[in-house]
């Protein structure tokens, strides 16, 4: 189970990030990423697998490059009820951090290794984990230079895309989405996708937020 998603903000010229940070402050699209990216959702595969038993605790993961941390509010990080997975060339990365300990923060060295190690956290992993956690779902969330291999990965399933009806300046962006890997559901059924990916109502349709519109789309791999 590598299977992962990727989440992501971007504008009409796919723009995502401005100087190391977003270039938009869209506060029900980040209440939105921290309910897509926190809710535990019980699924049928892993119905028999229960933290009761274990004493594990059930949380997604969220792989992200290192820039995309630091870009974090320090407030905010690491992202709480998630598995926080940083990667980072350099392995001493987190020796000198605050975070370095919390068994929801785990550092990788590259995109597959970040992989690997939630796989080996996965609740329907057959090997018994010594992790205090269970990962649940996968998200990658950026930044750009993940976002380009996981876009390219056969393990991406889907692409959550808060697309932002507005070209705003911007220093970063995503990938090309190739419409022969993935297809962009019509704006009923991205809709009808997330609430029954959440289990739980979404808002439809254009959102207003200040001078931006922007509406929750869903891409499916081929
Ligand atoms: N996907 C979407 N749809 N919108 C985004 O803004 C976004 N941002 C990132 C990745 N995917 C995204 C990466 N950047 C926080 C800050 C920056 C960030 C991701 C998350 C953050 O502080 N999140 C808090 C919520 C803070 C709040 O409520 O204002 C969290 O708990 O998730």
């Amino acid at each position: 189970m590598r299977s992962f998603s990727i989440v992501v903000a971007a504008d009409r010229a796919m723009g995502i990030g401005k100087n190391g940070g977003l270039p938009w402050r869209l506060r029900k699209d980040m209440a939105f990423f921290a309910r897509i990216t926190s809710k535990v959702v019980q699924g049928a595969q892993d119905a028999t697998t229960t933290d009761e038993s274990t004493h594990q605790r059930r949380v997604n993961a969220c792989i992200m490059g290192r820039k995309t941390w630091e870009s974090i509010p320090k407030k905010f990080r690491p992202l709480t009820d998630r598995f926080n997975v940083i990667v980072s060339r350099d392995p001493h990365y987190l020796d000198d951090k605050p975070e370095k300990g919390n068994p929801l923060v785990a550092l990788a060295t590259s995109f597959e290794a970040a992989l690997d190690l939630v796989e080996s956290l996965h609740s329907s992993s057959s090997s018994p984990s010594t992790s205090s956690v269970q990962v649940a779902r996968t998200f990658l969330i950026g930044g750009a230079q993940l976002y380009n291999d996981g876009v390219r990965s056969k393990d991406c399933t889907h692409i959550f895309l808060t697309r932002i009806d507005a070209t705003v300046d911007c220093d970063t962006f995503f990938p090309e989405i190739s419409h022969s890997e993935y297809q962009l559901l019509p704006s009923t059924d991205s809709h009808a996708f997330l609430e029954n990916y959440l289990q739980e109502s979404v808002e439809g349709g254009v959102i207003e937020e200040g001078s931006y519109q922007y509406e929750y789309t869903v891409y499916n791999r081929i």
